[in-house]
């Protein structure tokens, strides 16, 4: 397994409070880079402001690989969900959901993430077909530019739709698309499943364990809550995951001592 770090890109503004590492871009990658991760995760709002090429030459630079790119401050900073009861702000979500899958491409990001930026069914009548027909053209549009899909069960809090990992493989059934696969985050792990590892064995079985998100339950980073982080690694090994545990969680006390904490924790429990 690799490890990576979830950072901002710098268009996004508003804060992510689940973004790790302080400072400017290049000064972000130097940090991630001497804490010896293999990769960043990055949280992109609108990659219409940003400089693809630049992004992957620094990163590049500093011997990283892009782990993903997330949607989800799309949702929490843009405020564009793909299930947006609105028509418009929908097809707009659609459109930002292309644009992602083109930076992802530029950066050489293997996929992008679907977590939050789903959004919410509520009350919308035929919102599950809706993203089963969205996320297949998705998939589609992805896979003609080398890029994969990995929609994430969600805590019921955060989503009605998609909240544990049998859901999730349901769900990929219905999409029925090579190109969409699954992310189990270790804090939603917590909330919705009846195990620490059988959630990771099952999405592995089916082919379709692509990236995992670390938190604990509180979301701090690992090891300062209750999660059996030492059995979960154990299971990923035993499995033959080769992805990356990205770590997607608060920033606290701050952006820097999480990530370093994280890193502390990981880096012993792998033995690296
Ligand atoms: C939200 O809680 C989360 O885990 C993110 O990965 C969603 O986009
Ligand atoms: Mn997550």
């Amino acid at each position: 397994v690799k490890l990576a770090l979830a950072i901002q890109t710098t268009e996004t503004g508003a804060i992510v409070p689940v973004a790790l590492l302080s400072g400017a871009w290049e000064e972000k990658l130097a940090k991630a880079a001497s804490l010896g991760v293999s990769g960043v995760e990055l949280m992109t709002a609108d990659p219409a402001h940003l400089d693809a090429a630049r992004i992957r030459a620094s990163i590049a630079w500093h011997r990283l690989e892009v782990a993903a790119v997330g949607s989800g401050a799309v949702a929490l900073v843009a405020g564009l969900r793909l299930l947006d009861p609105d028509p418009a702000t929908a097809a707009q979500a659609q459109a930002r959901l292309s644009a992602l899958i083109d930076f992802a491409a530029a950066v050489a990001a293997p996929l992008v993430t679907i977590g939050s930026f789903r959004g919410r069914i509520g009350s919308l009548a035929e919102g599950r077909r809706r993203l089963v027909a969205v996320l297949r053209a998705a998939a589609a549009y992805a896979q003609a530019r080398g890029v994969r899909l990995a929609l994430e069960p969600l805590n019921r809090y955060e989503s009605d739709i998609i909240n544990n990992v049998a859901e999730g493989l349901a769900f990929l059934l219905e999409v029925d698309h090579p190109a969409l696969g699954l992310l189990l985050d270790t804090y939603h792990v917590n909330i919705e499943e009846r195990s620490w590892t059988e959630p990771f064995r099952q999405a592995m079985l089916a082919g379709c364990l692509w990236h995992v998100h670390i938190g604990d339950n509180n979301r701090l980073p690992p090891g300062k809550g209750l999660i059996d982080f030492p059995a979960i690694v154990a299971t990923l090994r035993e499995i033959g995951y080769t992805g990356y545990l990205s770590a997607e969680l608060l920033a606290l006390p701050d952006p820097d001592t999480a990530a370093e904490q994280t890193l502390a924790c990981m880096h012993r429990l792998l033995g690296v």
